[in-house]
């Protein structure tokens, strides 16, 4: 008799919960590329190249070290298509007796999971996924009784718990966010360095043909893959950041620039999320490069606080509020996708750039994703199933667990406020302000209002005039509704006219 052990595309971590305490002799290990995971959203193409390389790559450093495993290949001859089908084919070959798990990222997956001792008569063991620094009962533990489940609060309790960047029970610098420092446009003459690339390889380029071949009708480009497929080149990666890019990330990391795509941020999510590097490793060299004078105070502790605070944070909340959090819409949102999101055919320069970038890279930094693609989401009242999809889709990193709470808590303020303590919407001149698109756009950021007027800038008003009722009351919206209160009547009928002829056009799929 033997266990069986499943390794899920983002598992790919030799330390993995279910692949501890394994007999090289006796247990089987099991890894597949199905149809199921790879068609539930029609992934990137480069996502799904990404992920079949990085599984092939693991697949052998493990055969490599003694394990019996079975590979399903995509176009393998026998492949059932999905996780249950395979399982159950192994089972009928091997003598197995029990299946071991480690947690997966998606609730979908897991209830699924959870279905199969029923089915195959088969004892299963799913273990906790303890990659994480909060396990979900210390986050379940955390939340229960608080009012608001603020992030920040969070945070600070991680970084006592783990003791990141810390001068006994203080934080270094004696505060505990150094975000005031880290809202800096970039000067003309700074160039980030490019990002760190590698060759393909003959896995790869195996894996780059069938995905041509296979998923030629998914969204984004293939032609210039570049990612890190392996455990050892991800550390480059990662150690590429720290060395070169870290020193900037604070002051940046709001900043935006035309033909810039990955500016100082540290893109490692890919491999983070797929389990290729783990958080504590990453926190642990972006504090010792502070310890070591190589970056600033401000730089580091706003890096942590996405990787221990806002990573960490997202994944508890998802898993807290899931089912339930899938069909929140706070706001009511129900406008269908524009197309422009898939062809990145519009005249606002801002949504042109960053669309056009995820489809040729599968990769937008942060801001990016907020302040641009996920403001106009909030303001056009985009529904969140589509936006949800769309995120899913587009990012190499995106699994559902980190994806929604962003899209639907941050962006869309659905959950009524569980995640942010306001929308994050903004009109042009936020935009402006912290990139250079509007420099080359057909619309004027400066015009308020007319054919001409930049869209951000009415649909601010009207979003906010729109959603009064649930909005109106918001302390932090204090200032622009006081704004909002003061203007004439007419010109409210100005703005609202403007966004209904914009929105209106939208519909149509006509060119906005
Ligand atoms: P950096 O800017 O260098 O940040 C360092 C790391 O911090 C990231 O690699 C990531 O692991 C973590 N991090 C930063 N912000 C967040 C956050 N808000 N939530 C969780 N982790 C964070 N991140 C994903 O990994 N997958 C997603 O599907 C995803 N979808 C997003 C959707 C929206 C609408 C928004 C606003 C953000 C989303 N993010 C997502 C968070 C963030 O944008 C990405 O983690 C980041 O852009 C990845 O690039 P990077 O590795 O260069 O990050
Ligand atoms: C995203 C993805 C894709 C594209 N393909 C596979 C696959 O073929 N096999 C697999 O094990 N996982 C895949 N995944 C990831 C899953 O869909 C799912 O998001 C995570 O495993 C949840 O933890
Ligand atoms: Fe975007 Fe408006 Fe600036 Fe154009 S003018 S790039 S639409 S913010």
């Amino acid at each position: 008799m033997s266990t069986l052990r499943l390794i899920l595309a983002d598992q790919l971590s030799h330390d993995l919960a279910s692949l501890k305490d394994c007999e090289l002799d006796n247990d089987w290990l099991l890894m597949v590329e199905v149809r199921e995971e790879a068609n539930y959203v029609k992934h990137h193409k480069k996502k799904i190249a990404f992920l079949f390389s990085a599984m092939r790559h693991f697949a052998n450093e493990l055969t490599g070290k003694g394990h019996q495993l079975v590979y399903t290949k995509y176009d393998g001859k026998d492949n059932k298509g999905s996780l249950f089908g395979e399982v159950k084919r192994l089972c009928e070959q091997k003598n197995i007796d029990k299946i071991i798990l480690t947690h997966p990222g998606e609730y979908r997956v897991l209830v699924e999971m959870q279905s199969w001792q029923e089915k195959l008569n088969i004892a299963v063991e799913i273990r906790q996924d303890d990659r994480f620094l909060a396990s979900l009962e210390e986050f379940a533990s955390w939340a229960q009784g608080r009012k608001q489940l603020r992030m920040e609060f969070f945070y600070r309790e991680m970084r006592k718990a783990w003791h990141f960047l810390m001068d006994g029970d203080k934080p270094v610098g004696d505060k505990w966010n150094f975000d005031s420092a880290n809202r800096k446009a970039l000067p003309k003459e700074m160039s980030p360095p490019q990002p760190t690339k590698f060759e393909t390889d003959a896995i790869t380029q195996e894996v780059l043909e069938l995905v041509a071949k296979e998923f030629d009708d998914h969204f984004g480009q293939l032609e210039n893959f570049h990612f890190a497929v392996t455990r050892e080149q991800a550390l480059v990666v990662l150690d590429e950041f720290i060395s070169q890019r870290l020193v900037n990330f604070g002051d940046y990391q709001d900043a935006m620039v035309q033909g810039q795509p990955w500016m100082y941020h540290s893109h490692i999510s890919f491999y983070l999320n797929c389990g290729l590097l783990t958080p504590k490793e990453v926190i642990e060299q972006a504090e010792n490069a502070y310890r070591n004078g190589d970056a600033p105070l401000n730089a580091v502790e706003g890096f942590i606080r996405q990787v221990l605070g806002w990573r960490e944070y997202v994944r508890g909340l998802y898993w807290l509020k899931m089912p339930d959090y899938k069909n929140e819409n706070f706001l009511e949102a129900t406008r269908s996708l524009p197309k422009f999101f898939w062809d990145a055919n519009t005249k606002m320069n801002c949504l042109h750039q960053c669309i056009k970038e995820t489809s040729e890279n599968a990769y937008a930094h942060h801001i990016q994703r907020l302040m641009i693609l996920g403001n106009f989401a909030l303001l056009a009242g985009l529904h969140p199933d589509e936006v949800n999809e769309w995120y899913l889709i587009v990012y190499a990193d995106a699994y559902e667990w980190v994806e929604m709470p962003n899209v639907t808590g941050m962006i869309l303020f659905a959950d009524g406020g569980l995640l942010a303590s306001k929308p994050y919407a903004a009109s042009g001149s936020y935009i402006n302000k912290m990139s250079n698109y509007c420099k080359s756009c057909h619309y004027k950021v400066k015009d308020k209002n007319g054919s001409q007027a930049c869209p951000f800038n009415y649909l601010y008003w009207d979003f906010l005039d729109r959603n009064k009722e649930k909005l109106g009351n918001n302390p932090r919206l204090g200032m622009p509704y006081r704004t909002l209160n003061k203007m004439t009547d007419e010109k409210r009928q100005i703005i609202q006219r403007d966004s209904q002829i914009f929105l209106q056009t939208l519909d149509t799929y006509e060119k906005v």
